[in-house]
């Protein structure tokens, strides 16, 4: 892990030229820095002209840079796609991950009562994202995201125009916040500080919430708090809003085509029950999605999924994700309550 990851810093840095992983770096782009690839050249003209962007200090920095393959092979195998549920959870509904985000609630008591009041997101979600995320800070990424989203932005056609925008917006965000470009330090694919925030929700949405007048999102938990809680507001979190209730569905054959569908809550509980799917714990107003999950090898467990479940999914847009956040805020909550 370490050397793997001193190597993919180490390969972005002009000192050590030719050496390094060279062999799986594809031909045409081997030996080129950026600066030489025509579509950079434009990149920096539109910085320059939109932004009045220091066209000197892009040319330098472009210089100094080529691509980084583990990059795109790493964007490639997400490995999300393919673990079940019951796999999943294991890699946060720990006892560890548990304990320390009772610790990470106790010292920022302040701060999460706060956020809880300003933007009406309950504290254990707040603690419980940033666990998921980070392990509370602790794993924020060690990958040089200027490199990464330079990448991004002109080597994986897929998603090119997003990580142009991205990276667009992390040129912004260095001068704005006096980052020296090519210093900070992130996910592979570009995403900053404990709350993996990407670079155009920095810009938009991160929060001093302390007052120092400083937005940091590495050192100040309590700027973490305030922007976690300020994205699920922007995204439609509804203060006293219900995530999920367990299902029961009476017959599977009856709702198959609406299991895991769409990305907003779609039925009313009374349209649910004629379709033979009860909530078994609470009556909730309003409508809901059917969330299907394999809690454990050869079984299914189903739940009924109201809007701020689907505004944890704006966070991360997967049903195992947004569920483990609600099992570990769960956990949290009890363990700090008793
Ligand atoms: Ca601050």
């Amino acid at each position: 892990m370490i050397s793997l990851a001193a190597a993919l810093l180490l390969s972005g840095c002009s000192a050590v030229g030719g050496s390094n992983t060279s062999k799986q770096v594809s031909a045409e782009r081997q030996d080129q820095t950026y600066i030489e690839v025509p579509e950079v050249q434009t990149f920096i003209d539109y910085m320059a002209s939109k932004h009045q962007y220091d066209r000197a200090l892009l040319v330098d920095v472009f210089s100094q840079i080529k691509k980084r393959e583990q990059v795109i092979t790493k964007s490639n195998n997400q490995p999300e796609v393919i673990t079940p549920y019951y796999e999943y959870r294991t890699r946060f509904l720990n006892q560890g991950r548990i304990d320390s985000g009772v610790e990470f609630a106790n010292r920022n008591r302040v701060w999460l009562d706060k956020a809880e009041l300003e933007f009406g997101v309950p504290w254990p979600i707040i603690v419980s994202i940033i666990g998921v995320e980070t392990a509370y800070g602790r794993v924020t990424g060690n990958r040089d995201v200027f490199t990464s989203l330079t990448t991004l932005a002109f080597d994986y056609p897929r998603r090119g125009k997003y990580f142009r925008s991205e990276l667009e917006s992390y040129l912004l965000l260095a001068r704005q916040e006096g980052w020296t470009v090519g210093e900070t330090k992130g996910s592979y694919s570009g995403a900053l500080g404990m709350v993996q925030f990407m670079p155009s929700n920095y810009l938009k949405l991160a929060k001093d919430f302390n007052g120092n007048e400083h937005i940091d999102l590495w050192g100040s938990e309590a700027d973490a708090i305030g922007s976690v809680a300020n994205y699920l507001q922007h995204h439609g979190w509804q203060r006293d809003g219900y995530t999920v209730s367990r299902a029961r569905v009476d017959d599977l054959d009856n709702v198959e085509e609406w299991v895991n569908k769409g990305r907003s809550p779609m039925f009313t509980l009374r349209e649910w029950s004629k379709l033979g799917v009860w909530a078994t714990t609470d009556y909730v107003h309003g409508k809901a999605g059917l969330v299907g999950l394999r809690d454990q090898e050869g079984s299914t467990a189903y739940w009924l999924a109201y809007e701020n479940f689907f505004t944890i999914m704006d966070y991360n847009p997967s049903r195992r994700y947004a569920m483990s956040v609600l099992e570990l805020a769960n956990r949290i909550a009890q363990s700090e309550g008793s």
